[in-house]
Order: C-alpha cells, then structure tokens, then sequence
C-alpha cells in the first residue's frame, strides 16, 4: 500500500492565500470578513503624518484568518502591511502562496498607483503566482469608476468590485481565485 493510500480519508487540503495592496486599501477588513477564527492581526498605532491622514492603526507584520471551503479544502488568509517600510513581510508572505488577491483603492488615485507598485513587485519575483485584482471602496462618494480604476492598473488580468465588510463578496473573491488557480 501507498503512503498516499495510509492518509486518512479525512485530511484537508491546505492553500495559502495572500492578499495585498495599498495602506487602508481593506486588506485586514478582508480577513477579518472571512475568517471563521478570531483573525490574528497586527495593527499598531499609526506614527507617520502621511499614513495618520487616512487612520489611526496599521497592519505592521501580518493579519492571519481562516476559511473552511469545503469538506476537502482550507484556506489560510494571509494579509500584508500596506506601508512599504514594512515590505519584508512580502517575501515572507509570499513562501508557498497558491495564490493573490490584490485591493485597490478606488477613493485615492494614487494609493491605485501604490497598489500597482505592489503588484509589480509580486510579478517580478513571483510571476508564477496567478492573481486577481479587488477594486473597493467603489461605495465611497467622489471615488474613481471602477472602469477607471481597471484602466488605471493597465493589465489584463480578472477584476472585481469588492468591498470588505461584505463576508458574501469576500468569499466570492476568494473562490474565484481559486478558479483561476485551478484552471
Ligand atoms: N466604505 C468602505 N470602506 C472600506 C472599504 N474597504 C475598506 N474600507 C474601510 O477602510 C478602512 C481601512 O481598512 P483596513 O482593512 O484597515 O486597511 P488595510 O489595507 O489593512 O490597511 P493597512 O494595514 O494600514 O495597510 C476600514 O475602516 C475599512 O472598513 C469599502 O469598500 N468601502
Ligand atoms: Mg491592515
């Protein structure tokens, strides 16, 4: 007999998730919407001007959550500091990542921009880690159209609408990029 065959018919499948983008942007709100735990999160008190005029906390090492797909299949939800002072955790993030999901702020042009930055970063030193792109805060009055917000980011990858404090749409984003990864 296999080792394969000795596993117990039980055992779940175990994929890594990374979602990543710009600071405010809705990244620990996404995990916090999903995961079945009490996430793991990081968020500290915010010490730079530029970052206090958006909030007050942020993420400074990692959020971590998780997700019971279905009988076979979990997902760990990992999260990334927006601020690029923090960018180390990238890298570490990254190790065995089936997949990501970047936000874009659409109320900020240039915290798209920043997000943009962020996705090249990932595709230089990952290009085999399939992605997909959120676009939020859609819902926030004078905030970029969504066609902007694609237009904007310039690549031919799948896009969605999302805003993070719906669990519905975050798990809607997240099982299409399980799709993609699986396709
Ligand atoms: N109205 C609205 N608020 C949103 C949306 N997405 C995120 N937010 C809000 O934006 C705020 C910042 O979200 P966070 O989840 O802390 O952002 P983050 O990406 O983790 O930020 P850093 O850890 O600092 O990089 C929260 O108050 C969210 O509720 C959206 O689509 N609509
Ligand atoms: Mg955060």
């Amino acid at each position: 007999m296999t080792q394969a065959a000795n596993q117990p018919q039980t055992m779940k499948q175990v994929l890594k998730l990374v979602v990543s983008g710009d600071v405010g942007a809705g990244k620990t709100t996404f995990v916090r919407a999903i995961s079945e735990i009490e996430p793991i999160t990081t968020d500290e008190a915010v010490t730079d001007a530029a970052t206090l005029l958006l909030k007050e906390y942020t993420t400074v090492a990692m959020d971590f959550g998780l997700l019971t797909v279905d009988e076979d299949l979990v997902l760990h939800i990992y999260a990334t500091p927006g601020q690029k002072r923090f960018s180390f955790m990238w890298d570490v993030l990254a190790e065995n990542c089936f997949g990501l999901i970047f936000l874009a702020d659409a109320s900020r042009m240039d915290s798209v921009l920043e997000t943009n930055g962020i996705i090249s970063y990932f595709q230089q030193y990952y290009p085999e880690i399939p992605y997909i792109v959120c676009v939020t805060k859609l819902d926030v009055p004078d905030s970029l159209a969504f066609s902007a917000v694609v237009a904007l980011l310039g690549r031919d990858i799948q896009y969605l609408p999302l805003n993070p404090n719906n669990p519905e749409e975050v798990k809607d984003a997240a099982i299409t990029l399980i799709s993609l990864a699986m396709s």
